[in-house]
């Protein structure tokens, strides 16, 4: 049976904003405050779509979510009609009212994990949301992640859907953008990567000592026995604390898989050589044939990483066996990684060719083009299960742009946020897109 790897990108907000709420993400600090443009962040995002559905990858997409979310803000406190919850938090809570109104949930490779059939105990796909509990913006996030993927893998003959890991440090789990999976075939079994930043109850492990480690170990390893996972076809692996502590918040930052190739730099792992050992000799045992290509940090350093988004990028196989990365346009503007990257392709590796896009809203706040999608791997059964409706097409694209065009603003600073006719306003652009999408009633002013 033919399978497939399905991206399913995240569709910007209508109230993106460079709140300055990600401690530990260079850019997100950086660019605090400045003024950014939602119109162009979501088309931004939807020409990457469209561009990958063009050049034949199945491309999906998945919802945003309700913003500002005026049941959170009540839920600190905050009272009154929803105008009046808004002009409160504006009035004497600012900071809180920019975290109730995070776009954030547009970077979906923090949506969930995701495991593909062939590696589970009982023949489903399994998704457990991730309860993103290291910052609050993203925290609030799960419970429409949830309901959405509900929607969109409804049948549970094939789909099983988690609840996201109890909501404490200890179990921080930021979804797939600490996991990887390798595999010969997209439908065969495969190896499954879980990439953590420290150990919660065990000691021994290190753990940085400026930014937060997101993912604890304890979380990888619920979500792999809530998937079914058998040992054999697992690997752990820990972060470099020092590279967290340089800005590589979640391990897509420094490192990418697809197949039977792992790309990454030489600082991103402790105890490297072990780890791809084990990888190897996993993936050989379900028929495959692991591949790793390092970037030395003698070519390009750990900074160069953080600025470029070289590693944010997509690894995508292409029939003829070879790879395509897609790179965000940082990545042509940094000499050295421009340089390698030249290098790369012309040296006859598997990665024969690169693309780059611009997605400079996103990345503004540290989200890449792999921040952007989530994978899921589908065989043809699976993936006619799947609601047809966010499914990526020439017509929906179609809609979905002049959709945009239709609701969203082009500048958004504090004082926006502030004004209650943006919950309106986004209220109504969502209940317009919960028909395009043909995903029923998800967010809570269409529940409660
Ligand atoms: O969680 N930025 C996101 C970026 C997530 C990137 N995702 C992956 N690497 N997979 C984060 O730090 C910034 C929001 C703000 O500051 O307005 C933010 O949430």
């Amino acid at each position: 049976m033919k399978s497939y790897e399905v991206n399913f990108d995240g569709l910007v907000g209508p109230t993106h904003n460079y709140g300055g709420l990600s401690y530990g993400n260079v850019a997100s600090q950086s660019n605090s405050q400045q003024s950014s443009n939602p119109k162009e962040a979501a088309l931004q995002g939807l020409a990457k779509m469209k561009a990958l559905m063009d050049m034949g990858f199945q491309q999906g997409v998945l919802a945003p979510q309700e913003r500002p979310d005026v049941a959170a803000l009540r839920r600190l406190g905050f009272a009154g009609s929803d105008a009046q919850v808004i002009q409160q938090a504006a009035k004497e809570a600012m900071p809180l009212l920019v975290a109730s109104c995070s776009a954030s949930s547009m970077w979906v490779a923090n949506a969930a994990t995701v495991s593909p059939s062939a590696d589970t105990a009982d023949g489903r796909v399994h998704f457990t949301a991730a309860n993103l509990n290291c910052k609050y913006h993203r925290s609030i996030e799960h419970p429409t992640t949830s309901r959405v993927l509900g929607a969109m893998f409804a049948n549970q003959q094939h789909f099983a859907h988690h609840a996201a890991l109890p909501a404490v440090a200890q179990f921080g789990d930021e979804g797939a953008a600490n996991h990887t999976r390798f595999c010969r075939a997209y439908g065969e079994a495969g190896v499954e990567f879980f990439v953590f930043g420290r150990s919660a109850f065990d000691t021994r492990y290190p753990a940085p000592q400026k930014y937060p480690a997101r993912q604890t170990l304890e979380a990888s390893q619920a979500v792999a026995r809530l998937h079914g996972l058998r040992e054999e076809g697992v690997v752990y692996a820990q972060q470099n604390p020092s590279v967290i502590d340089q800005g590589v918040f979640h391990n897509d930052v420094i490192a990418v898989g697809n197949g039977e190739v792992l790309f990454y730099h030489e600082d991103a792992f402790l105890e490297t050589d072990k780890m791809l050992a084990e990888l190897s000799s996993k993936l050989a045992k379900v028929g495959g044939t692991f591949q790793s290509v390092c970037v030395p940090r003698s070519a390009v350093t750990v900074d160069d990483a953080v600025r470029s988004y070289l590693f944010n990028s997509q690894l995508l196989s292409r029939p003829d066996g070879s790879m395509l990365l897609i790179v965000p346009e940082e990545c042509r503007s940094n000499e050295r990684v421009w340089q390698y990257l030249q290098g790369l392709t012309g040296t006859g590796g598997v990665i024969r060719e690169v693309k780059v896009f611009d997605l400079k809203q996103s990345m503004q706040n540290g989200g890449g083009p792999a921040c952007l999608r989530l994978r899921v791997a589908l065989n043809e059964t699976e993936l006619a299960a799947v609601n047809p409706g966010v499914i990526m097409t020439a017509p929906l694209y179609d809609s979905l742009t002049q959709w945009v065009e239709r609701h969203y603003r082009d500048r958004m600073t504090e004082n926006d946020l502030a004004d209650p006719q943006l919950l309106l306003e986004c209220r109504a652009a969502l209940d317009e897109l919960t028909q395009i999408l043909k995903l029923g009633a998800v967010y809570p002013f269409q529940i409660n």
